[in-house]
């Protein structure tokens, strides 16, 4: 028999498109419930090192848009880890053990937890994990120090932001208020 998962996830795959508005570029495609589902799905699509420049991988729980408008990301911030371009292998690695770490809900403050996207750019790639409200600090620190642990981060810097600074940034770069 299959072994269910805590919660459900839904993947969604953003291409990027000159003719559509941000949010019509989101694709959603498909849920996992079980932990078998989810290896057929991550068997099935390219890892994000080989998906094209400007898109997006995002998972979210089922219920949640992975965008800043939705309810439960509104109050909510993003742990940002800015991804060396030099390594394909690395990013996968990380990508894949973010999902493992989610669909795991091996954090104490696991309700907190709305998702994560991995963004494909030209400047450096972006993983990020997005927590329902930027500032429940304990909440957050802790989330941030277990992805620190669990993902064997070393040299690099986690970055808490608040997706309403993202929202009103005009390309300068968006504060961090917490950082690990
Ligand atoms: P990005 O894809 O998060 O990062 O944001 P990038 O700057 O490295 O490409 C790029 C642009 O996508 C933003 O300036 C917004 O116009 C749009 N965008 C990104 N996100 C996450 C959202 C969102 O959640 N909602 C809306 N409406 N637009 C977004």
């Amino acid at each position: 028999s299959k072994h269910p998962l805590q919660n459900t996830w839904t993947m969604w795959y953003l291409e990027n498109d000159r003719n559509k508005s941000w949010e019509d570029m989101q694709n959603e495609i498909t849920s996992v419930e079980f932990v078998e589902n989810f290896w057929s799905l991550y068997n099935h699509i390219k890892p994000p090192s080989e998906i094209k420049m400007g898109s997006d991988y995002s998972l979210f729980k089922k219920g949640i848009r992975p965008m800043w408008e939705d309810a439960a990301n509104k109050q909510g911030g993003r742990w940002l880890i800015t991804v060396h371009k030099n390594s394909k292998s690395e990013l996968d690695n990380l990508w894949l053990d973010v999902l493992l770490c989610l669909i795991g809900e091996g954090f104490d403050h696991t309700d907190e937890i709305c998702g994560a996207v991995v963004n494909i750019r030209n400047k450096s790639n972006k993983i990020s994990i997005w927590t329902a409200n930027g500032m429940n600090e304990q909440a957050a620190l802790e989330i941030g120090q277990k992805l620190r642990d669990s993902l064997h981060l070393g040299r690099y810097t986690l970055q808490y932001q608040l997706h309403k600074d993202s929202m009103v940034k005009q390309g300068s770069s968006v504060k961090s208020i917490y950082n690990l």
